[in-house]
């Protein structure tokens, strides 16, 4: 094997990418912010860019791009002077050390955790110019931007980058610029943006699984444009190559079998497995016995591709090794405790007279309010913490919020966003869907996911204190949620699918779009019913359930992935994935449905190949997915909690409350999930 030549297939995203969608006893999803506008059609093949050779002209400059700044009013503009392609370029005129001019692309939807390559060609009559990739946030703020500079004078030089978009990474936009401290006169001209494209794509569905006799390796992957054919596998530190059409073989001796699904097919003469051009299909390896990692929930293998010379790593999960080691997780107990005491006595700090805790939200940093979702978390928080430790100061705490709950219910059952929010902070900019006001929903507007996490919450409470009054608040929230106007919607006349809408019914567009099928509003729902019915048994919720868990089901892709709502096709952040699969494999569990149940632990594997792997903290699902052992993801989890706490006792600040609360709540949770007892 070449070593130096081999490339890679690897993927890394920074930091604890899905710690929000992790949250899976409390999901807490941002709501505010949260909508990135419809994706546009790429222009052209793979450029993403809008009139990327800067021929459509207005006003004197490139149509579909923007200027950096204000002082670049006057120093750019559009120019048949010295052109790259075309007719026209653009021009940047860079009078002084302190004046940086700028043309900004178009804004274009990313997927975090692809790679993203943008280029262009600049001439320099004098000075220097650079090609920026940015990536921006659902909130418009810029989370990071590479550089490449072009520093020669008289001709047409090509400045590339690549980069990965970062996890909360929603759009890209490249920057044509000459710098502050630069003088001189650049062109820019033909550039491009793409998501850099492996000739391979890693599906859900990956498993490796202990058997009594033997094991089992599952990987699916995908052709891109071209046809691949793979020789080896590597697992571990073995590499088992393709000998026949059913055997491999490794080091000392090792024979095992393997077989195919889909398009896979032999190649006898190269010694190879193919798949054909925008072909997917499974390959299954068993007969032997892997040594996967201790402690993992998610481990690597790589197929190796006989032509080409790359490895595609390929994440699994490794279903049937060990068991989650509690007394392990148990050694950080006592900081972890420490660390959720302080984080609810920094909660107390903001709570008003009221009962309510002033909720800081970071698309409202100046505002803070009592919002029904971060106080859910407060009262779970608290009352996770009061079941570790049986002290009465946290049970006062949760029954205080959530006696708040109960208190600011809306007489219709749901629970108001309370800050007012519109097209200007990132949600629809539609005029037609703010009947009121043109503008936004008003403050007080309830919203599902509002609504179901305030229940879920209720529920929780009722079952620790047995108080009538939070299962008769949960129940009316569920009334709400299916039979409110702006509640359940069925999608189809033989009433099989159905969807609850975000916010309101009112339209979202001017084609009459609506805001149901945002798939994590469906799949959250899922969970508070299934909660429900443990309790009450009541039928009603079987029919409503199973409507949404069937519609879930039809928009999951092939590949296991979904997408964020029917308007972003290709926007599919793990985090709001997973709160869809594990809405799905809970209804799935408690409805008996095998297919359900499948699709969503396939689900679980496709975003361990996008995050590399996700962060798996709760055992239900771990269990669900073949018995994983995820010691080491609650011991990592819990490290960075610990370390990362501050010194007021938030994570925050008081920038993101919510985020606050949902530490306190995921600590508690996980001193319960390790038995562990103060
Ligand atoms: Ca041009
Ligand atoms: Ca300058």
């Amino acid at each position: 094997m070449n070593g130096k030549m081999r490339r890679r297939h690897v993927l890394r995203l920074g930091g604890l990418v899905t710690v929000a969608g992790a949250l899976g006893v409390q999901a807490a999803p941002a709501l505010a912010g949260g909508h990135p506008s419809p994706a546009s059609d790429p222009v052209g093949s793979d450029n993403l860019l809008a009139n990327p050779g800067l021929e459509d002209v207005v006003d004197d400059l490139p149509a579909a791009w923007n200027l950096w700044n204000a002082d670049s009013r006057g120093l750019v503009r559009s120019s048949t002077e010295q052109v790259h392609g075309g007719a026209f370029s653009v021009r940047l005129e860079d009078p002084s050390n302190t004046v940086g001019p700028g043309l900004r692309s178009a804004f274009v939807p990313v997927t975090p955790g692809l790679s993203y390559q943008a280029s262009a060609f600049s001439y320099n009559v004098s000075g220097s110019s650079q090609l920026l990739l940015e990536f921006w946030n659902a909130d418009r703020r810029r989370i990071s931007a590479s550089t490449a500079t072009n520093s020669t004078t008289g001709t047409w030089q090509e400045l590339t980058l690549e980069a990965e978009a970062p996890a909360e990474a929603t759009h890209a936009t490249v920057l044509f610029y000459c710098p502050a401290a630069n003088v001189g006169t650049a062109f820019f001209d033909d550039a491009a943006l793409s998501a850099v494209r492996w000739k391979v794509s890693i599906w859900g569905g990956d498993y490796l699984t202990r058997g009594k006799a033997t094991d089992t390796l599952t990987v699916r992957v995908a052709a891109q444009k071209d046809p691949v054919a793979f020789d080896r596998v590597e697992a571990f530190g073995t590499v088992l190559t393709f000998v026949d059409k059913h055997r491999v073989a490794g080091p000392g001796g090792i024979r095992a079998r393997w077989s195919s699904s889909g398009a896979f097919r032999w190649d006898a003469k190269a010694k190879a497995v193919t798949l054909p051009a925008n072909e997917d299909g499974g390959l299954t390896i068993t007969g032997l016995r892997f040594h996967p990692s201790a402690r993992e929930a998610f481990v690597s293998v790589s197929v190796h591709e006989a032509h080409g010379d790359q490895d595609h790593d390929v994440w699994v999960a490794a279903g049937g090794f060990a068991t989650p080691d509690h007394a392990a997780e148990r050694q950080l107990a006592p900081q972890a405790l420490a660390a959720a005491r302080k984080a609810s006595d920094y909660l107390e700090t903001r709570r008003t007279s009221d009962g309510g805790v002033l909720i800081g939200h970071s698309t409202w940093p100046d505002d803070p309010q009592p919002d029904p979702q971060g106080n859910a978390a407060v009262a779970t928080g608290n009352l996770r913490l009061w079941q570790v430790t049986g002290e009465a100061r946290y049970r006062d705490r949760a029954v205080r919020t959530l006696d708040w709950l109960v208190d600011v219910q809306l007489p219709n059952g749901g629970f108001g966003f309370p800050w007012a929010w519109g097209g200007d902070r990132g949600h629809f900019t539609y005029a037609g869907h703010y009947p009121e006001n043109g503008q936004n929903h008003p403050a007080g507007t309830p919203y599902a996911i509002i609504t179901s996490n305030a229940a879920k919450a209720l529920l929780e409470g009722y079952e620790a204190f047995g108080r009538p009054e939070y299962l008769a608040a949960a129940e009316r929230a569920t009334d709400y949620l299916l039979h409110d106007r702006n509640g359940f919607q069925w999608l189809d006349d033989n009433h099989t699918r159905g969807s609850i809408p975000y916010c309101t019914i009112d339209p979202v567009d001017a084609d009459g779009g609506r805001s149901t099928n945002i798939w994590n509003i469906d799949g959250s729902s899922l969970e508070l019913f299934a909660h429900l019915f443990r309790i009450t048994g009541d039928r009603e919720l079987l029919t409503y359930g199973d409507a949404l868990a069937r519609n879930l089901y039809a928009h999951i892709e092939p590949d296991a992935s979904i997408a964020y709502a029917w308007y972003t096709p290709t926007y599919k952040p793990t985090g709001y994935a997973q709160i869809c699969y594990t809405g799905l494999l809970t209804w799935g569990q408690l409805r008996g449905r095998d297919p359900w149940v499948k699709r969503a632990c396939d689900g679980y594997t496709w975003m361990t190949n996008v995050d590399r792997p996700s962060l798996l903290l709760w055992e239900d699902q771990a269990k669900a997915l073949g018995g994983l052992d995820n010691t080491n993801a609650v011991l990592e989890y819990l490290e960075t909690k610990i370390s990362t706490q501050l010194e007021d006792g938030s994570w925050t600040g008081g920038a993101n409350t919510r985020s606050d609360a949902s530490g306190l709540t995921t600590l508690a949770a996980l001193l319960k999930q390790m038995e562990f007892h103060a």
